[in-house]
């Protein structure tokens, strides 16, 4: 490749230089022909976390033409506002940020734009302004929590119940969004919110809270909604060790519908559970080589969500990918 295409390099490095693209510049990148992308992940807070990682180190492989350097902040803003910069300094030619929180980001964002290298966000969102990033491709978070809402307002809404609830992260744009769908889907029900705590999206956070929760409440709490998975696990363990039992004298909806979620569900453990699809990796990955390409790609690209009963996850749980 390298006697024939010898000539056409210096065309093709002046075509690059003068579109802009930082495509070939950057050191080593120059020699693979690779497109190098840094990821900035929240962390590994979640089993929804762990396959949207495997789907997007799955979609940014070599064999489809990209250099991925993958950074997990351990869901530190500030960690991953460095790893951003630290994306900017190595010059890579596009970086993806599933941002922790919604605030925050001006500064970074505008930093890698005046440095040329565009910004794809991925999951969740941010309230900098929109000039700021190339594109998102997430979910409905507001719909999730919706959805979630609706359940519990046909099945708890005309008698008093007692609920509480499991928030995410404390300023995701995950959490305020689907806080904010079940609000509304709840307003003018009978459901009375005993308490409100976030537990960070992890089962560990899940588990504190609900014990927390048990502790002030007993067994007046009917209904749990958790805005992940994985904290209505962590809550399964506090319900069990308070002696009653999850998904009867407490029922619970959660967000997800990852295996682990899901298999609950079909145990009976959980009630409902609201999708929310990780697998956004070969969304993200075209949309990237399309900006790149300098070609015009959609501001946002929502991947659509389902929900599932215990049923339900009895007859899907064999063939669900995660
Ligand atoms: O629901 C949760 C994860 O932002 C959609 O983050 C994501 C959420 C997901 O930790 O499990």
């Amino acid at each position: 490749m390298k006697k024939i295409l010898g000539g056409l390099a210096v065309v093709g490095a002046l075509a690059l230089s003068l579109t802009g693209c930082t495509g070939t510049t950057g050191g080593d990148a120059a020699d693979d022909g690779l497109i190098t992308v840094g990821f900035a992940q929240t962390g590994s807070e979640s089993g929804w976390r762990s396959a949207n990682t495997e789907s997007m180190k799955a979609a940014f492989s070599e064999e489809n033409g990209f250099k991925l350097v993958f950074n997990a902040a351990d869901n530190k803003q500030e960690a991953q506002i460095a790893a951003v910069r630290s994306f900017i300094n190595q010059g890579v030619d596009a970086i993806v940020i599933a941002p922790i929180t919604v605030d925050g980001w001006d500064d970074v964002l505008t930093e890698a734009k005046d440095a040329g290298i565009p910004v794809i966000l991925e999951d969740r969102t941010v309230s900098a302004s929109e000039d700021l990033y190339a594109s998102w491709v997430g979910l409905d978070f507001q719909k999730e929590g919706h959805t979630a809402g609706e359940w519990a307002a046909e099945n708890f809404g005309s008698e008093p119940t007692n609920l509480v609830v499991l928030e995410g992260t404390t300023g995701s744009s995950a959490a305020l969004d689907r806080a904010t769908g079940f609000a509304d889907a709840i307003k003018g029900t009978s459901i009375n919110v005993l308490d409100s705590q976030t537990g960070d999206f992890t089962r560990d956070g899940g588990k504190k809270v609900m014990e927390g929760f048990l502790q002030k409440y007993g067994s007046d709490i009917q209904l749990l909604f958790a805005h992940n998975d994985d904290m209505g696990l962590g809550a399964l363990d506090a319900i069990k060790a308070a002696g009653l039992v999850p998904g009867q004298d407490i029922k619970i909806v959660t967000i997800d519908a990852v295996h682990d979620g899901m298999q609950a569900l079909a145990d009976g453990e959980f009630n409902y559970i609201v999708e929310c699809n990780p697998i956004l990796g070969e969304k993200v990955a075209a949309v990237v080589k399309a900006v790149l390409a300098g070609e015009t790609v959609d501001k946002a690209t929502i991947v659509p969500d389902g929900a599932f009963t215990q049923e339900d996850a009895v007859e899907l749980l064999p063939t669900r990918p995660y």
